[in-house]
């Protein structure tokens, strides 16, 4: 017989000790979040519902699917209880969440998504909209407001028509303003580098290029209201897969449709510039510190740095997981060759590299994990910019060799050919595929190709760089043959 769905009707089935660590009905509104997807769900839904336990402050999110409905619709009829296994070496460990306390789907619930985003019972927002999501031009920072989706959301009457989150949130803060005004933070809790600018650019470029009449008014209030915090997330949360499914079921002797899997390890460091109360997260081990950027280009560089490296190596080499790409006679060498390269491009005050670098390989290694290549290949136009061409910039201007960014290099753009079927060559899906891929047709020589990827991803100064390109270029027939020599 099927087990029962998860829900609070169901709770008492479970075993305490894998009960959420709140209950939900004493939670209130307070922190919005955009993007219901598994990251928000294994990591600040997990800091936010151990913070109120902690403290006993109701925190509670109101988690919202800019997209999916499904999720919205899995979650409600779960009263949005859901699980988290970890996925430890010696096995895994499920336990239920409870910190969510509403789903809504962002075009569905417009109006009461309004209504708390002009609540000032509502203090903190929250996003993991990933790189796609900011719509910022290529090679620049800024709002590309001629982007089809961005467009549309300009010229959009109602907040029930807005598809973007950029526009979702600039339109939440005006009608914030025009209500009372309380002061907000935004979070972002994205990889990318100086991630709290990176939304308040795109943020403040959509009310700009809006015609509200009080858009000026918009801006000012931000600037003395509105805070973004940088910050570091990091945890390893693969895909959720059928057999994840019923690890949670079995172990919780309930049907949870909508589980989340990740690794044991978590962090969470925070610029400490809030502009109103916050979840006391530091209860939970989060750290707020006064510069999070050396924390920040660490993390990024090093660890998503090189996961995107052993990403496209590890594809080419037949590897489906980061633990087969770690199990190679190369794997572990790339990670450790790859800090060392990166490791001195990075401020002072953050980790030592080479202690980091260990504890990466730990973490890549653990088979439990079965984080998909193809997962982290996936959308590299937006994600290599941010990972590896910080780190390459300051090292050619040192100058400094830079062989193993040049390898990773290779390997991305190998994997930017289309596939026999038209289809990307390894199953990584990107918002630039068929300009990528255009790059190779009637190209005179890899060269021309390379300077041609560059381009495409904004990296003009790169593409001019010969030396560089050659080394790029000659790389990339042993990258094809998934021949790694460090
Ligand atoms: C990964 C990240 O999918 C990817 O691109 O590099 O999601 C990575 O697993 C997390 O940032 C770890 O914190």
């Amino acid at each position: 017989m099927d087990p029962p769905p998860l829900g609070r009707a169901t709770l008492g089935r479970i075993a305490p000790g894998l009960r959420p660590a709140v209950d939900p009905r004493e939670l209130r509104p307070r922190v919005v979040h955009f993007g219901l997807g598994a990251f928000h769900r294994a990591h600040q839904a997990v800091y936010t519902e151990r913070a109120s336990a902690l403290s006993g402050e109701p925190w509670g999110i109101v988690a919202v699917a800019p997209r999916s409905l499904s999720v919205v619709t899995a979650m409600r009829a779960q009263d949005c209880l859901y699980s988290l296994t970890e996925r430890r070496p010696e096995g895994p460990a499920t336990r239920v969440i409870g910190s969510v306390t509403e789903a809504l789907g962002m075009r569905q619930d417009a109006a009461r998504i309004d209504a708390l985003l002009a609540s000032p019972e509502v203090t903190v927002l929250t996003s993991t909209i990933t790189e796609k999501g900011h719509h910022r031009r290529p090679g620049s920072g800024e709002l590309d407001t001629l982007a089809p989706e961005i467009a549309a959301d300009l010229a959009a009457r109602e907040t029930g028509g807005l598809t973007t989150v950029v526009g979702r949130i600039a339109a939440g803060l005006a009608l914030r303003m025009r209500s009372g005004g309380a002061p907000v933070t935004l979070l972002s809790c994205d990889n990318m580098a100086d991630n709290g600018s990176a939304l308040a650019t795109v943020v403040r470029g959509f009310v700009e290029a809006s015609s509200w009449p009080d858009r000026w008014a918009v801006l000012d209030w931000m600037t003395a209201s509105v805070t973004f915090p940088s910050t570091v997330v990091d945890r390893i949360v693969p895909a959720t897969t059928d057999p994840d499914r019923h690890t949670a079921d079995a172990a919780l002797g309930v049907r949870d449709s909508v589980p989340v899997v990740g690794e044991p390890y978590r962090q969470w460091v925070l610029d400490d510039s809030f502009a109103g109360p916050r979840p006391p997260w530091e209860l939970d081990g989060a750290l707020f510190v006064p510069d999070v950027v050396p924390y920040q280009l660490t993390k990024l560089r090093l660890l998503n740095g090189a996961h995107s490296a052993l990403a496209y190596l590890g594809a080419a080499a037949g590897c489906g997981t980061v633990a087969d790409a770690l199990a190679t006679d190369w794997g572990e060498r790339l990670v450790r060759a790859f800090c060392a390269e990166v490791g001195p491009t990075l401020p002072a005050g953050g980790p030592d590299p080479m202690a980091y670098a260990d504890d990466l390989v730990e973490r890549f290694r653990n088979p439990a994990v079965r984080h998909l290549l193809q997962q982290i290949g996936s959308d590299g136009s937006l994600k290599i910019p941010e990972r590896w061409f910080g780190a390459l910039r300051t090292l050619r201007a040192s100058p400094s060799p830079t062989p193993v960014l040049e390898l990773a290099l290779a390997a991305w753009a190998n994997a930017t050919r289309a596939a026999e079927d038209g289809g990307p060559l390894f199953g990584t899906t990107d918002p630039a595929a068929a300009d990528l891929a255009n790059c190779w047709q009637g190209s005179p020589s890899p060269h021309d190709t390379v300077r041609r990827l560059l381009h495409v991803v904004g990296a003009v100064d790169l593409a001019e760089d010969d030396d560089l390109v050659s080394g790029i270029a000659a790389r990339i027939p042993a990258t094809r043959a998934g021949h790694i020599d460090l």
